[in-house]
């Protein structure tokens, strides 16, 4: 497939995980995509691995400058936004009882700050533009209220109920904006937390059975990011195996 020739794309949290994967697979359908992480080296390898027309850019996706200069290299550089997927975020392992403020804001400020700023400006490229396919990256946790990260599934529900109003607010200009749900996915994050000893318990509660990788999410994203998908936004779909249905 080749669903993305002449499409300008940005991912971001394309150093590593979901977010990598994703935008390899825009690449290698045909986009010209811009790495973005905060990672700037990371982002980098990918993108040179990716080869073809692919970028990186390093941006703190929470910071709104970063975000501001981001806009304005992908824009001077391909002349247009198409498609933005927001794959930076932050995956934390921390009890309720341990939760403090500053961890609590740490999460906001990326999974929420971030993907306001992203939207934000990409949004307004879009509308000039006239195309426009918003990916927003939630999670499943926010379905089954997963242990260890309440804040984190905070930011999930907002990024949610987010990207349906969202949907509203840039209906009338024709762009989509949609959640993937992942399920607990084998990530360099996840690799790094508690959530890597969760697999077997996740296992359980699937429909179908094994161990979700990048490239199980990827499908889902690069569908909804597509021209073909005009008539779907303000929708969430997991992608989880069956762990959850909603
Ligand atoms: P990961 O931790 O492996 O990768 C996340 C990337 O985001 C990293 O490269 C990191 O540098 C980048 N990032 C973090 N803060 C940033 C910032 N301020 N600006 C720019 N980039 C920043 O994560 P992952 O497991 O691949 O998760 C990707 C997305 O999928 C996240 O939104 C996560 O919440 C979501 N998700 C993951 C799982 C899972 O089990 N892995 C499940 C559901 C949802
Ligand atoms: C079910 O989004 O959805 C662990 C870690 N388990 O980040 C997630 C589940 C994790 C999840 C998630």
């Amino acid at each position: 497939m080749n669903r993305f020739t002449g499409r300008v794309a940005i991912v971001t949290g394309a150093a590593q995980g979901i977010g990598a994967a994703a935008a390899k697979r825009l690449s290698d359908e045909g986009g010209t995509v811009a790495f973005v992480d905060v990672n700037g080296e990371g982002a980098k390898a990918k993108a040179t691995a990716a080869g073809g027309s692919a970028f990186a850019v390093q941006c703190d996706i929470g910071d709104p400058e970063s975000v501001a200069a981001l806009h304005e290299t992908v824009l001077k550089r391909c002349g247009k936004i198409d498609v933005l997927i927001n794959g930076a975020g932050i995956v934390p392992f921390v009890p309720w009882s341990e939760l403090t403020f500053e961890e609590w804001r740490r999460v906001m400020r990326v999974n929420l700050d971030g993907l306001y700023l992203m939207c934000r400006a990409s949004s307004d490229a879009m509308r000039k533009g006239g195309y426009g396919r918003i990916v927003n990256i939630a999670s499943d946790s926010i379905f089954a209220g997963t242990p260890n990260m309440a804040h984190y599934v905070a930011s999930k529900g907002g990024v949610l109920t987010f990207s349906r109003a969202l949907a509203t607010e840039l209906g009338a200009d024709r762009i989509t904006v949609n959640c993937v749900c992942p399920g607990l996915t084998d990530t360099e994050g996840v690799q790094e937390t508690g959530h890597k000893d969760s697999f077997e318990i996740v296992n359980m509660l699937q429909a179908i059975k094994g161990r979700g990788t990048p490239s199980d999410i990827v499908p889902a994203i690069a569908f909804l990011a597509s021209e073909e998908a005009h008539w779907i936004t303000g929708q969430a779909l997991n992608a989880n195996a069956g762990m959850v249905r909603v």
